[in-house]
C-alpha cells in the first residue's frame, strides 16, 4: 500500500507538474501515452506495469487520474501547474462552495482574494469536510465559504473536474465569507 502511494505521488508529480522530469510528452489537453509513461517511469527507477498502473488509478481515493476511452492515454483530472487545457465546460456551481486553507494565508486572501497560485485554477470543495482535508495538508485548517452562486450570476465561470473538484480562475475577496479559526 505504501509503495502504491509512493508511486501514485510520483504519477501526480509527472502528470500535473513535471512531465519533463522523465522526458514524457504531454499534449495540450494533458494526455500522455500509457506505454511511454510506463517505459519512462521504469527507466527512472519507478517500477510499474499496466496492472499496477490500473490498480493506482482505480484505488486513488480522490480519483486523481483518468484514462481515455481505449486506455491508451492517461491524464490527471485536475491540479496541474503545467499549462494544459482540459476542455472543461462551464457549469452552474452550487450556491456555496468551500476552500480549506490555513491562518497564515488569511490576511493575504482578505487583501487579494483566492488566487490560483502555481496551479491552473483555484480549487474549491463542495463540502466542508473535503475542505477540512485540503486545508489540513498545511496545518490547522481554516474554512472559507465562497458565494459561488453569486459569482456565477456576476459572470464568473466555474468548472467541475471529473473527480468532483470545483475550479475557477479567481475568487475576489468580496465573495468570501471569512469565519473564525474554529472552522
Ligand atoms: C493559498 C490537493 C495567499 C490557498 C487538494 C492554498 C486540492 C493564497 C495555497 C488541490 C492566496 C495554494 C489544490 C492568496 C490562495 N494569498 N495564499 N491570495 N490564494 N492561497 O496546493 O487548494 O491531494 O495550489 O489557500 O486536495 O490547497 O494533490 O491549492 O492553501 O484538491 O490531489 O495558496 O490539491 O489535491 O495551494 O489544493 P494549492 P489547494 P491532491
Amino acid at each position: 500500500m505504501k509503495e502504491l502511494k509512493h508511486t501514485s505521488k510520483f504519477l501526480s508529480l509527472v502528470l500535473r507538474h513535471q512531465p519533463t522530469l522523465i522526458g514524457l510528452a504531454m499534449d495540450s489537453e494533458g494526455w500522455v501515452d500509457v506505454s511511454e509513461l510506463i517505459t519512462k517511469m521504469n527507466d527512472n527507477g519507478h517500477t510499474i506495469d499496466v496492472q499496477k498502473l490500473e490498480t493506482i488509478i482505480m484505488t486513488s481515493d480522490k480519483q486523481r487520474f483518468a484514462y481515455n476511452d481505449d486506455k491508451t492515454k492517461i491524464r490527471a483530472n485536475q491540479g496541474h501547474s503545467v499549462n494544459v487545457d482540459l476542455q472543461f465546460e462551464a457549469v452552474t456551481p452550487d450556491e456555496l462552495l468551500y476552500h480549506g486553507t490555513v491562518s497564515e494565508f488569511i490576511e493575504s486572501i482578505r487583501a487579494g482574494g483566492l488566487k490560483k497560485m502555481s496551479r491552473t485554477h483555484v480549487h474549491l470543495s463542495r463540502d466542508r469536510a473535503t475542505a477540512m482535508t485540503v486545508g489540513g495538508r498545511r496545518g490547522k485548517p481554516v474554512i472559507l465559504i465562497v458565494r459561488a452562486g453569486e459569482m456565477h450570476k456576476d459572470g464568473y465561470k466555474f468548472y467541475l473536474s471529473e473527480n468532483q473538484v470545483w475550479l475557477t480562475e479567481e475568487v475576489p475577496a468580496r465573495y468570501i465569507e471569512f469565519q473564525s479559526d474554529e472552522a
